[in-house]
């Protein structure tokens, strides 16, 4: 397949792990330089020194949280200045928070989901797709979730916050009809990285059940599927792509063994 990457800029937002780090890694080893962005710094200042030691490529970073719309805007505006129009965006940042029923629910957990998975998504490409369409020219990729696709037991507010993404993509679509701007969610089964140890409150023991029995997706899985849509001709647009690991048929459906 044709490499589309080499020489472009992408903003890959959630870089300090899981399959944004993984992204701006397998983006950077294909030649396009990096804008990463994330709200641990010593994280981000890691994955910053590994990309320019490892790449021939352009990389910038910006530790900021997503839900501070200022932060955002501040990011888009610097790279105005440096005359940076990202070519791609990858809108991943995102976690679950909590896993209850809805009844018992931590208001707390559903505001950080909420804020970050639809309100974060939608201050960044706020931010971000004008100068796309200025151009008449970029690719979204949102991360999305198998999750967003069926709702399953206690999961509730995260189901409901990528069920937003998936419309969300679908209305960024739509109101692109007549450009050149294609937009695709991707939209992963189980995959083992931080998020259930992030969606558990740190409890390990807790997140490494979640991966027992099968074998999981990795995040360099999803890196691969994400360089493939970028890469295919101008004239196709993916616009969702769902990978389940091959142990999962659907959110329920899961072939664990027990030893
Ligand atoms: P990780 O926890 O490994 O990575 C999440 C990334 O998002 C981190 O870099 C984190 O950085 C960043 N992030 C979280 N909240 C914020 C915020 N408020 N502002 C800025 N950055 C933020 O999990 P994954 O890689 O698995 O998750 C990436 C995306 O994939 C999420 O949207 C998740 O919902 C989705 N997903 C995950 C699946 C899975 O099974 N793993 C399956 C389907 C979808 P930092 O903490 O430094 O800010
Ligand atoms: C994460 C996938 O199904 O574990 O979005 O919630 S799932």
């Amino acid at each position: 397949m044709k490499n589309s990457v080499r020489g472009k800029w992408a903003l890959i937002t959630g870089a300090t792990s899981g399959f944004g780090r993984a992204t701006a890694e397998r983006l950077a080893s294909e030649g396009c330089n990096v804008i990463i962005t994330g709200r641990r710094k010593e994280k981000l200042e890691a994955v910053y020194h590994i990309l320019q030691e490892k790449f021939q490529i352009k990389v910038l970073s910006y530790c900021f949280d997503v839900r501070e719309l200022n932060k955002c805007v501040e990011m888009a505006n610097d790279l105005a200045e440096r005359e940076i129009v990202p070519d791609i965006l990858i809108n991943n940042a995102g976690l679950a928070s909590g896993k209850n029923k809805i009844y018992e629910g931590l208001i707390g957990d559903w505001e950080k989901m909420i804020d970050t998975n639809i309100k974060g998504l939608l201050y960044i490409t706020r931010s971000i797709l004008p100068m796309m369409v200025a151009r008449n020219e970029g690719h979204v990729i949102n991360i999305g979730s198998a999750a967003g696709h069926l709702v399953y037991p206690e999961g509730n507010v995260y189901n409901a916050t990528k069920f937003a993404v998936k419309a969300l993509n679908e209305a960024i679509n739509l109101d692109l009809v007549g450009t050149n701007i294609r937009c695709c969610s991707i939209d992963p089964g189980a995959a083992e990285t931080e998020f259930s140890k992030v969606r558990f409150h740190g409890d390990e023991e807790k997140a490494k059940k979640v991966y027992e029995g099968y074998e999981p997706l990795i995040a360099e899985d999803i890196a691969d599927m994400i360089l493939y849509v970028l890469n295919t001709p101008l004239h196709v647009n993916i616009t969702t792509m769902v990978v389940y690991p091959t142990a999962q048929r659907s959110v329920y459906v899961m072939d664990r063994k027990k030893d």
